[in-house]
């Protein structure tokens, strides 16, 4: 199988994750205080980052913490601190969105200099974690590290940079293959790991054109079930409710679990992606009809 950039931006995750956690203290001043009403803002990949970070610093008690995708943000509101994440820093809406916010703005990227710093108040700059693939993996998830390492600076948040290393090293050696016969996946999580859901179930639309589902780990019985049966994928990030997996099991549809941080779990997802990819004889750098960010005209 030929090496493609995003298999070496999967497996480089643990050791960036460490760069990432490593700025946190740098950057404190740039990032949401305890207490502030904070929206987060991103397109795609990064939109589901922040839904993910929302859950968590608002579990963290840290204050109301919404997330929107570049485009909805609601005008009318009003937020202490707006966060943008953006890999490129020159996706439109984000673009946009940090022109016209007033408050205080912090724009999380993988490039230093791009059209969305001009415009931000504050940039936490990864250039360490930039990609050379379309599909983003390791700027996403270390985003992610960075958030985390954040709100665990600010407050008990149980948050173990090591034991978050440890599984990414083990969700590297996850063997994915006996997955790849399956026609659907549907991936679920609650809470935080439903962002993580949902960028998995992107991450094999993206790089594999494969047909993937994603919703609230409770909210599945309540119609998506029925598409579960023999030949089919329903994958859990987290800890699922009480009873679900007995539930797809009895569908005929196959059960998929990993027990790792969720983030770890993540990278699993990445990997089955880029493998059902190259299965389909794709290639997962250059998927169709996609480019690094979306510029509009
Ligand atoms: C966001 C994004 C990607 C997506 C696609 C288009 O980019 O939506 O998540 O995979 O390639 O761009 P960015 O704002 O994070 O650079």
């Amino acid at each position: 199988m030929p090496s493609t950039f995003v298999d070496t931006e999967i497996t480089s995750q643990p050791q960036v994750w460490r760069l990432a956690a490593a700025l946190a203290p740098d950057v404190a001043e740039a990032m949401p205080r305890p207490g502030e009403r904070v929206a987060v803002v991103g397109c795609g990949t990064s939109w589901f980052i922040a839904m993910s970070y929302a859950v968590l610093r608002e579990q963290a008690g840290q204050g109301v913490t919404d997330a929107f995708a570049g485009s909805e943000y609601p005008t009318g509101r009003t937020y202490d601190r707006v966060v943008a994440i953006s890999r490129s820093g020159t996706t439109t809406e984000v673009v946009e969105l940090l022109g016209l916010v007033t408050g205080p703005t912090t724009l999380i990227t993988a490039v230093p200099g791009s059209p969305a710093t001009e415009v931000a108040g504050t940039t936490v700059a990864m250039p360490f974690a930039d990609e050379r693939s379309v599909v983003q993996t390791r700027f996403a998830t270390s985003a992610l590290t960075l958030l985390r390492s954040s709100l665990a600076h600010t407050g008990d948040t149980g948050f173990a940079l090591d034991a978050l290393v440890a599984d990414g090293a083990a969700a590297l050696q996850v063997d994915v293959d006996d997955l790849l016969a399956a026609e659907q996946c549907t991936f679920l999580g609650r809470g935080w790991c439903f962002g993580l859901a949902t960028e998995a179930a992107l991450k094999t639309r993206e790089a594999a054109q494969f047909w993937a589902e994603s919703y609230p780990s409770m909210d599945y019985r309540h119609g998506p079930i029925a598409i579960a049966e023999p030949g089919r994928l329903v994958w859990s990030f987290g800890t699922a409710p009480e009873g679900l997996a007995g539930e797809v099991a009895a569908t005929g549809a196959r059960f998929v679990q990993h027990d790792l941080d969720p983030q770890a779990g993540l990278v699993v997802a990445q990997r089955f992606a880029v493998a059902l990819a190259q299965a389909r004889g794709l290639d997962p750098d250059n998927p169709r009809s996609l480019t690094r960010s979306v510029i509009l005209t």
